[in-house]
């Protein structure tokens, strides 16, 4: 229903380094809306609920360490194909393998800290937005 929404996190690597306005014009240069914003610290219930799914990994833990460390922007984007077409431009987990002109090639130093989410699939986008946003704080 929402596969023209998708979820986006501006990681405290990015945040602490300065590449807030940066990353979030390359979103917006890229063709996407955005149509919620959020600058907040999430707390560590908050972390392990948004990643319960990865739970059970051997990096669960440093992972919710990191993104409670400090700051994130969280976002909600519209375009059309936005899931895909946001992964595309965020680029592979491991910015080593991410695509040149990619955020995370760009901006991600490790497969930990990696600059920023995006949503995986339509479902998790509407679950991600709603997690971070109420529909009163959604302008689309
Ligand atoms: P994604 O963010 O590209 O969708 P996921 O596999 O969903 O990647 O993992 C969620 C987040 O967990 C990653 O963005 C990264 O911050 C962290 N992560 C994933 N794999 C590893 C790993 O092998 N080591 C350390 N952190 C990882
Ligand atoms: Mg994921």
């Amino acid at each position: 229903m929402n596969s023209n929404r998708t979820f986006t996190m501006l990681k405290p690597d990015s945040i602490e380094q300065g590449y807030m306005l940066s990353i979030l014009n390359i979103i917006k240069e890229a063709g996407f809306k955005i149509i919620a914003l959020k600058y907040k610290k999430m707390t560590k219930e908050e972390a392990e609920q948004f990643y319960s799914v990865h739970s059970d990994k051997p990096f669960f833990k440093d992972l919710i360490q990191f993104m409670t460390r400090g700051p994130i922007v969280a976002a909600a984007l519209e375009k059309s194909n936005a899931v895909v077409d946001f992964r595309k431009l965020i680029g592979s987990t491991d910015p080593k393998e991410a695509k040149e002109g990619t955020i995370r090639k760009r901006y991600a130093k490790s497969i930990g800290e990696n600059a920023v989410h995006g949503s995986d699939s339509d479902e998790n986008a509407s679950m991600e937005i709603s997690f971070h946003f109420s529909d009163s704080e959604i302008f689309s």
